[in-house]
């Protein structure tokens, strides 16, 4: 039978413990291991952001009520995100969820901190537009990527019936880069065993306690955003569906998202339970497969927590300049994250690039992901429900009545 991938990395986990106890300092010569993870999972992320938001774009269909839906939507997705992140940041600062150990930034330290601190607003918005696309996709420059794939996802939308080969290929290499994304993890036990006998070799067990911190923040978090935003603002108040119903019709996707962490597998459960709940056929099948793709709120929140672990466990002071880059590049990255099992964490290097930290936090995250990836992935289906919910009460189609013919519907 074969292990699941989970088991491995904690085996790979557990044995990179062992082997920095015993071999201490010498067990540096595993720290390749997570240098060749970091650099497989930044291989990933420019192809992978590029086919999804192209893929996303050019599949969301035309006309009035699209446009007037998607704006809705998307403006929804995105203020609800920037308040996840918000919510990640106040927890990721109130546990210190790095401190407890520090470990020397890899190469100039003076040279991370500086990168993090040298941020210009001006300079970050001329560079959305690039001069080049190949140099943006070389560099792993997110802003520029977006910028780019949007504008080719809205051309293609724009050739309607003539654009169908052009949104085939992308439809497949979206598919291709997800399956790309599950053959790179599975390097990851590996990886984070070199990076774990590295780590516990030079400093101890003392890791494991931060560890602990960014998990329980992790949850924290995304158990109070969905209290506040998806329980009690929305299907509490505006939408008016008791908590208690909307929980009994969504526990299925959501225990299956928990086993999974892929809210595109999950994406069949979600559209039937929203259906259940009583939102319109069309507003669903248009906001829920895009949230799937784009709406990412408990990966906003992770984004936070990890990019204060990692500036905690380096030692870098975050400006406040810093820490507002961080908060447009988590939502950028957020959006940019696919529904696929660790997709997150492949992100987290553009928003640590983008504070200036050492990617070697990478590897170090990598070692939690699949706990942080259980949590976060939550909230990810739970906030493309209830926007649809939320959307379909706007345009006066939502029927939270009637149980049994929704039932039927779904
Ligand atoms: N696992 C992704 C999802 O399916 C998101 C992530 O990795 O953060 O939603």
């Amino acid at each position: 039978m074969e292990m699941d991938l989970f088991t491995k990395i904690m085996i790979g986990f557990a044995l990179g413990i062992i082997a920095g106890l015993i071999l201490q300092e010498e067990a540096a010569m595993f720290a390749f291991l997570g240098t060749i993870l970091v650099n497989l999972l930044q291989m990933i992320v420019a192809p992978l952001v590029f086919c999804v938001i192209v893929g996303a774009i050019a599949n969301i269909g035309k006309g009035n009520k699209v446009g007037r839906i998607g704006l809705k939507t998307v403006m929804w997705f995105l203020g609800t995100t920037l308040f996840a992140i918000l919510i990640g940041l106040f927890f990721a600062n109130l546990l210190n969820v790095g401190t407890g150990v520090t470990i020397p930034t890899p190469g100039d330290a003076a040279e991370v901190t500086e990168s993090a601190e040298g941020f210009s607003i001006i300079d970050t918005i001329v560079n959305i537009v690039p001069v080049s696309i190949f140099e943006a996709l070389a560099e792993n420059n997110l802003l520029a990527i977006i910028f780019f794939a949007l504008l080719l996802g809205f051309s293609i939308l724009a050739l309607g019936e003539s654009g169908k080969k052009v949104r085939d290929f992308f439809n497949t290499g979206q598919n291709l880069m997800m399956r790309l994304t599950e053959i790179i993890l599975k390097f990851t036990p590996i990886g984070v065993f070199g990076l774990m006998a590295d780590v516990v070799g030079s400093t101890g067990l003392d890791i494991l306690f931060p560890y602990a911190k960014a998990i329980i923040a992790l949850f924290l978090a995304c158990i109070l955003f969905l209290v506040i935003v998806q329980a009690g603002i929305l299907v509490g108040g505006v939408v008016k569906i008791s908590p208690i119903r909307f929980l009994r019709e969504m526990k299925d996707p959501m225990a299956f998202v928990f086993a999974t962490c892929s809210s595109v597998a999950t994406l069949p459960l979600t559209l039937k339970a929203t259906l259940r709940l009583g939102a319109d056929e069309d507003t669903t099948n248009f906001v829920v497969p895009l949230g799937s793709v784009i709406n990412m709120n408990g990966t906003a929140i992770y984004q936070a927590v990890s990019v204060i672990f990692v500036a905690q466990i380096y030692g870098v002071e975050l400006s406040i300049a810093t820490q507002l880059m961080v908060m447009l590049t988590a939502t950028l990255a957020s959006i940019g994250t696919a529904g696929v099992p660790g997709s997150g964490l492949i992100m987290s290097v553009i928003v640590l690039e983008a504070a200036g930290l050492p990617l070697a936090g990478v590897a170090l995250l990598a070692g939690i992901d699949r706990i942080m990836n259980m949590g976060r992935v939550v909230p990810n289906i739970v906030g493309d429900a209830v926007t649809a919910l939320l959307v379909s009460k706007s345009e006066g189609t939502l029927n939270v009545n009637n149980l049994e013919e929704n039932k039927k519907a779904g």
